[in-house]
């Protein structure tokens, strides 16, 4: 009968539809199950040679992190590329959290007004890519030198500056809010694939360590100006490039972390420099203490082998390495961060270079997840190195810091190959280096040779182990890096030119007065 057939044809695409639904929800609960977790872990200003990963001599004990190293791949040339700002902190973030280049982002200069950066911008970063493909997103970080429009879009955000020496004002503060979120998930039944963002405030300065701690490296947590720290037998070495002061003005001598970090201020003895050392690795052991309890909380619930965890800095940091104390320079100790990964397809153990910006962080997270990175990301997917199919997806680095005097230093590099030139004070400092990084690793200079350096340091750096910027052997590869360092200028669209290159007939970009055309005399 027709009422019953078209019953029956009713029931029965009900009864498809409702077949296809189940299948759709069954797949859509296995595609959700099979997502990957992704643990983002940022510490505040860390040098890689901190970690024994980087450097095996480095006292510094953090067996979370080696075991993280272990179970995953470690990168060795993960670089931030640099700030236009002495708060190097912000741009590295923006970047982080954008995947754009240096001079393209919101805060860089000029360049929302002149259409380098799109406006609303925050809608296709990190937490609003992740929202959007149903993840859920948490973070915990420090306040302050970071990129606002974004940070306030993770759905789940308790953001606080902790540098204090105990539990409450210190990084266990972090390690609760991350430990708290998953309790939260757990009692939800919260199934949805998780981005964290577990950021911390150390090893920034003030570094206020634990007093158990403290004692571990022999430091105090030193405040008084008018006195040295105590001298101990258990503070860390001197870095084996550390010098008494820089050789000559780099461009921002007189910015904060140079010559007021308490503790610190512009001393740069050898006692001073070892107990701030000291202070450095007890806030850097107590970050591993605190990754250690968020990753076994992971393990018990049963999370840890579907979730990626990343760990990595904003920047490095110098802390005495070449006369230096703070972050606004672009030797390897401050260029480059340390980046772990561990996570599902890393084979443990293993090693590649990487090549990666911090910028490339997005593109590859999303690769991770199975994400279409967003239109605006100008960064590259390492996902191919961490799968074990290629060492390396650059080949070419660029680094800038000018928050100071104007156009400031630039670096490039490229295999070994490194030039780092600076040009500040109005012409009245301008210099060249020229490193190979794999027969000068530690990029010593002609004063790292000096006697009372060895002395200090105990270390005797080879005869070669100089810049070679002018050394006549070297100068058809100083000529190519310097072409490298203007090409890869043009390229990533920085608005300044260094004395030695063409202007390129740029406006002036804000600061002090560029002279016209080229300069044919100031000291390399
Ligand atoms: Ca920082």
């Amino acid at each position: 009968m027709p009422t019953t057939n078209c019953t029956r044809r009713a029931v029965l695409a009900v009864l498809a539809v409702s077949v296809s639904v189940t299948a759709l929800c069954g797949f859509s609960a296995a595609v959700e199950a099979s997502r990957p977790n992704i643990l983002f872990i940022l510490v505040d200003d860390q040098s890689p040679f901190d970690l024994k990963v980087y450097d095996p001599k480095s006292p510094l004990e953090t067996p979370n992190l080696d075991r993280l190293a272990a179970e995953g791949m470690v990168l060795d040339g993960a670089y931030h590329m640099g700030s236009f700002s002495g708060a190097v902190c912000s741009p590295s973030r923006h970047m982080i959290m954008s995947g754009r280049t240096v001079w393209r982002l919101p805060n860089a200069p000029g360049a929302l007004q002149q259409g380098k950066c799109p406006p609303n911008l925050e809608q296709n970063t990190l937490p609003a890519v992740f929202n959007r493909a149903g993840y859920a997103t948490m973070r915990t970080c420090k306040i302050g030198n970071s990129y606002e429009a974004a940070n306030k879009l993770f759905q789940v955000r308790h953001d606080a500056t902790k540098r204090g020496g105990d539990d409450e004002s210190g990084s266990a503060w972090h390690a609760e809010q991350v430990l708290n979120y998953l309790r939260e998930r757990e009692a939800t039944k919260d199934t949805r694939p998780f981005l964290i963002y577990f950021g911390f405030s150390h090893p920034h300065d003030t570094r206020d360590g634990k007093p158990e701690l403290l004692a571990k490296y022999g430091a105090v947590n030193h405040a008084d100006r008018q006195a040295l720290p105590p001298s101990h037998p258990k503070q860390p070495p001197l870095p084996p490039n550390y010098l008494l002061a820089h050789p000559f003005r780099h461009g921002h001598d007189d910015v904060r972390d140079e010559v007021a970090v308490s503790g610190v201020w512009d001393r740069r003895d050898a006692v001073t420099i070892r107990n701030e050392l000291g202070r450095e690795f007890a806030c850097g052991e107590n970050i591993d203490i605190q990754i250690g309890r968020v990753l076994e909380r992971l393990r018990a619930m049963g999370e840890l082998d579907n979730t990626y965890i990343l760990y990595t800095a904003d920047h490095g940091m110098a802390i005495g390495r070449h006369g230096l104390q703070g972050k606004q320079n672009l030797y390897e100790h401050t260029w480059r961060v340390p980046f772990l990964v561990k996570g599902p397809g890393i084979r443990p153990g293993s090693r590649a270079a990487g090549n990666i910006y911090l910028l490339d962080v997005l593109a590859t997270l999303c690769d991770l997840a199975g994400i279409p990175a967003p239109e605006t990301n100008d960064g590259v997917s390492f996902k191919p190195v961490l799968e074990g199919q290629r060492q390396t997806v650059r080949d070419t680095l660029y680094g800038v810091y000018n928050g100071g005097s104007k156009p400031g230093m630039r670096c490039v590099k490229q295999g070994d190959w490194k030039l780092i030139q600076y040009d500040a004070y109005d012409g009245q400092s301008r210099h060249v280096q020229l490193f190979n990084l794999a027969d000068n690793p530690e990029e010593f200079l002609a004063e790292h040779h000096s006697l009372p350096v060895i002395a200090l340091t105990g270390v005797t750096p080879a005869k070669h182990q100089v810049n070679l910027a002018d050394d006549p052997a070297y100068a058809a590869k100083l000529k190519e890096m310097q072409d490298l360092l203007l090409a890869e200028m043009r390229r990533l669209e920085d608005p300044w030119r260094l004395w030695n290159q063409p202007d390129d007939g740029l406006a002036p970009a804000p600061g002090p007065e560029r002279a016209k055309g080229k300069a044919k005399t100031g000291k390399r």
